[in-house]
């Protein structure tokens, strides 16, 4: 059972606070004890670093290999060195431990990595070996020059390795001698090593009454990898604290490092390194001048530390297994480095148009009955909804893919009247399977050797929701496409219906009566590796075939909306995240901000946070000021825990009520901005909600700020995340004008005041940007796909402005056939024109019904011969009813 499940059947009522020794410390967990330890040895003024490099093979520049020599006392292993340049200024380091021989044969020799199950490989194809790759050799070092300034600097021995861009040190490797790989050995052999190396718990430990058997031994890798000048380094999710990354091993900061682990975090804290449900190892640090960034390619548990000192941002990276792989991006602006990782880890999916509406949510609705009703409650209010979410009590007895037929007779009614107003179905669906005979799922599992095995060879029998229940293994591709098919068309799950759609939870996975909420790492997996080898990929390894098999549930013409608690790199190309279990509670609200920032700046842009909070109930300003913030958080869903009261929009008391159904409006009417957005991060994986120093990186003074954000580039948004707040300070970076979304009143100053009465939004539109909205109320986002639009002009002091729309079916993949539409608009001497960079004739009826310009005058317009009368604002004027095609080149003049 549940810890937290079991207070409340006792009637104990708990204050909701984070079980932390549940959960090892880097002290406790022995792999990174070693690496901490080691890092304080390597301090010694006499500690020399145990590498050299030899063997170098420099005759394709872009492919170099070599030996790295690890040796102490007259001991010596010869580990492979590659280092790959590659275009887009991105350099690969792996380092591996060939020829391994372990007395199990049943276990995998080699060190796995992630690469072939997460990287994008129809993209990573294109990542060629840049052309202009030039290797020079000198004392003792290697020089590999690249691309638009680059240089890779070497030297041998001992080893060390900077990065230079444009002639200025960007990263140093091993320079404070942290490389550490812990190469296979004799268990209590008297080798010489094991007096050289700490052994504490190597081969086996325990924790919270668990014990770990580690059949291989110590293997642990670590480096440290340094951002030479810089002071601020971001992503590493999931953690809940700031976007700036803090010290760790600090009093000033975090005393523990920043943790990769995916565990079910129960009642998680604010503000703390300790690992979360997903994990994206990919770390980027920025300044005003150059960008650069880590991706460390590794499934294991791992640990990352923060330093920070005058000469720039130290981390240190320990992993438990695997190979030392990772990748280098190195260019002038940080949005150049996310987008050289998207290359690697794929960019996101463009999401349908339903999946960036509003959710509605909760643990659980009990009925066929329930679910309608709600959906009619939303139409009688006259709010907009897109999807309703069932959890795990529509199953019989928490069985997937199956339902409880007394509540839910008939689904795939429900499902089309739903479909009536458009409406989508979300029903979860988790890994862990019930054990329990003649459930066709378990039965599959256990005769078809599908599941995760434990040390006897046999499935591995854990507890969760279902009480005992098996994993499926999805290292074994016949398992992988047996998960894959239960998804299909015409199954108990939704018959024929097409609006149905998937949440994956507790798939990190979450094992209650595992070590750490989580599955035991001696765990074995197809292919004879451990689980401690792919932990953090196993989640993302069975969402990557829900994912096939709800696209081929749909025959390949729907675009699958796939919700997933645990995540790793690539999980942007099939899935959306969400920040888990928090609580109704302002900490949460708050802390919720700089979370999806993370995640956005770790190229996981489709990310949320239940709004309300899960645990506990809101009250109503809570609530209010929740669904405020929760309209701009890319993923949009209201959720709450089974125990909470009942809290959807229409329940709220005026004036909550009003000031919540006016946020959802507010995220309906910009529906057409955030598609444009999400579009964007398709092709570049920007963001959709963008921390300030991506916009601006030549702005020192906003790198720290993660209260304030943007959606896409031109909506500038600060949530009220304070109890009974007056007030906000909103800094407006830039130097440029900003206009008030609601009025259009123009501030120029760099730091503003402004009021926040309940009912406010603190919203500014970028002088110098154009947006699209649509303004007429429909019950959901695919009702509005014919809607007109409003074009909001927002003149910047030299009296320009442009803006890029972005639409296509909203549904299909048609878009990679070209049937799309994209409109960039461009204002300048005093004409407005719409230049069609692409225009499918299915989008031909599409017009504008009004045109808004602010910091601009003028009393009439017109197009040809077509006269326009103005209405003239405060804020400047409007245009109505144009009338012009999206999909048409015109100009509109303005005298
Ligand atoms: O399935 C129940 C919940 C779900 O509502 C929540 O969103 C998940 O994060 N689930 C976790 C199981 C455990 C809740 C204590």
């Amino acid at each position: 059972m549940h810890p937290f499940k079991l207070l409340v059947l006792t009637g104990i009522v708990p204050v909701l606070a984070v079980k932390d020794y549940l959960f090892r410390k880097c002290d406790q967990n022995p792999f990174c004890h070693r690496n901490r330890h080691y890092a304080v040895e390597a301090q010694r003024p006499d500690f020399v670093t145990p590498y050299t490099l030899a063997n170098l093979d420099t005759a394709d520049p872009a492919h170099i290999t070599g030996t790295l020599v690890k040796s102490v006392g007259d001991q010596t292993v010869d580990l492979s060195l590659l280092i790959e340049i590659k275009t887009d200024n991105t350099v690969h380091f792996v380092v591996d431990e060939p020829n391994r021989k372990l007395d199990n044969p049943a276990l995998q020799a080699s060190r796995y990595s992630p690469a072939g199950d997460i990287l994008d490989h129809s993209q990573v194809s294109k990542l060629k070996p840049t052309k202009n790759v030039k290797v020079s050799k000198k004392d003792g070092a290697v020089t590999i020059s690249f691309g638009d300034g680059n240089e890779v600097e070497i030297t041998l021995s001992p080893f060390k390795a900077r990065l230079l861009h444009k002639g200025t040190e960007q990263v140093a490797l091993n320079n404070r001698q942290l490389l550490n790989f812990e190469q296979l050995r004799k268990k209590d052999s008297n080798d010489g090593w094991n007096s050289w190396e700490l052994q504490d718990n190597a081969w086996s430990d325990s924790f919270d009454g668990k014990t770990d058997e580690k059949s291989r031994g110590p293997e642990a890798v670590a480096l440290d990898i340094d951002f030479s000048n810089y002071k601020h380094v971001f992503g590493i999710p999931e953690h809940a604290d700031s976007l700036s990354l803090k010290e760790t091993n600090s009093e000033s900061g975090h005393s523990e490092p920043y943790r990769l682990f995916n565990v079910d975090i129960f009642e998680y804290e604010t503000q703390s390194p300790m690992p979360m449900y997903g994990s994206i190892p990919f770390m980027m640090a920025s300044k005003t001048d150059s960008a650069t960034g880590v991706f460390w390619l590794n499934g294991a548990d791992t640990y990352v530390d923060v330093s920070k000192s005058s000469q720039g941002v130290g981390s240190h990276w320990i992993s438990e297994a695997g190979k030392l792989d990772f990748y280098l991006f190195v260019d002038d602006k940080p949005a150049h480095v996310l987008e050289a990782y998207g290359k690697l880890t794929g960019m996101a999916a463009l999401p349908q148009a339903f999946a960036i509406g509003y959710h509605q949510c909760r643990w659980n609705y009990n009925s066929q009955s329930d679910v309608l009703e709600v959906n009619a409650n939303f139409d009688e209010a006259s709010l907009p909804y897109d999807v309703i979410w069932l959890d795990v009590e529509y199953t019989d007895a928490k069985k997937y893919f199956t339902w409880n037929k007394d509540q839910f007779p008939e689904p795939v009614e429900m499902l089309g009247e739903l479909d009536e107003t458009k409406r989508k179905l979300v029903t979860i669906i988790d890994p862990h399977i019930k054990a329990e005979k003649s459930y066709f799922v378990y039965d599959d599992l256990v005769n078809k050797n599908f599941a995760v095995q434990d040390r006897a060879n046999k499935p591995y029998e854990g507890h969760c929701w279902p009480g005992n229940s098996v994993w499926v293994d999805s290292m074994n591709p016949a398992a992988s496409e047996y998960w894959a098919s239960l998804y299909a068309f015409g199954n108990d799950l939704g018959g024929d219906a097409l609006n149905l759609h998937i949440w994956n939870d507790m798939n990190e996975p979450s094992v209650f009566s595992g070590p750490e909420t989580t599955a035991p790492k001696y765990l074995l997996h197809h292919g004879g590796w451990e689980h401690r080898d792919l932990h953090n990929v196993y989640g993302q390894t069975l969402t990557n075939r829900t994912f096939d098999g709800m696209l081929s549930r749909y025959n390949g013409e729907q675009r699958p909306f796939i919700l997933t608690r645990s995540y790793y790199a690539g999980s942007q190309r099939i899935a959306a995240m969400w920040t888990g279990d928090n609580q109704a509670d302002w900490a949460y609200l708050k802390e919720a901000t700089p979370m999806i920032l993370t995640s956005g700046i770790a190229g996981m842009p489709f990310s949320g946070a239940d709004v309300g909070g899960f645990f506990n109930n809101p009250d109503s300003e809570l609530l209010t000021r929740w669904y405020q913030a929760g309209a701009f958080y890319p993923f949009f869903r209201g959720h709450a825990h089974i125990d909470s009261a009942r809290r959807e929009p229409y329940l709220a008391e005026e004036p909550y009520k009003s000031a919540i159904s006016n946020a959802l409006h507010l995220r309906y009417q910009l529906l057409p901005q955030f598609y444009s957005a999400f579009y964007e991060a398709s092709q570049t994986l920007a963001p959709v909600m963008r921390p300030l120093f991506f916009e601006f990186p030549e702005e020192e003074a906003v790198y720290a700020i993660d209260d304030e954000f943007l959606i896409g580039d031109s909506l500038l948004a600060k949530p009220v995340v304070d109890r009974g707040a007056k007030s906000i300070d909103v800094v407006l970076p830039g130097g440029g004008v900003y206009y008030d979304y609601f009025t259009g009143k123009a501030h120029r100053a760099n730091k503003i005041t402004v009021p926040t009465e309940l009912e406010s939004i603190p919203l500014f539109v970028r002088g110098g940007k154009i947006i699209t909205r649509r303004d007429r109320h429909r019950r959901s986002a695919e009702l509005m796909a014919n809607d007109p639009y409003t074009l909001v002009v927002a003149v910047d002091d030299s009296g320009r402005a442009s803006g890029k729309l972005y639409t296509d079916d909203g549904i299909s993949y048609g878009y990679e056939k070209g049937h799309y539409a994209l409109a960039e608009f461009v204002y300048e001497s005093g004409q407005l024109k719409n230049k069609v960079t692409h225009a499918d004739k299915a989008f031909n009826d599409l017009n504008i019904e009004r045109i808004i310009v602010y910091g601009a005058q003028a009393s009439t317009a017109h197009a040809g011969k077509t006269k326009f009368d103005l209405e003239q604002t405060d804020a400047g004027f409007i245009v109505r009813n144009p009338r012009f095609k999206i999909a048409e080149n015109w100009t509109l003049t303005f005298k």
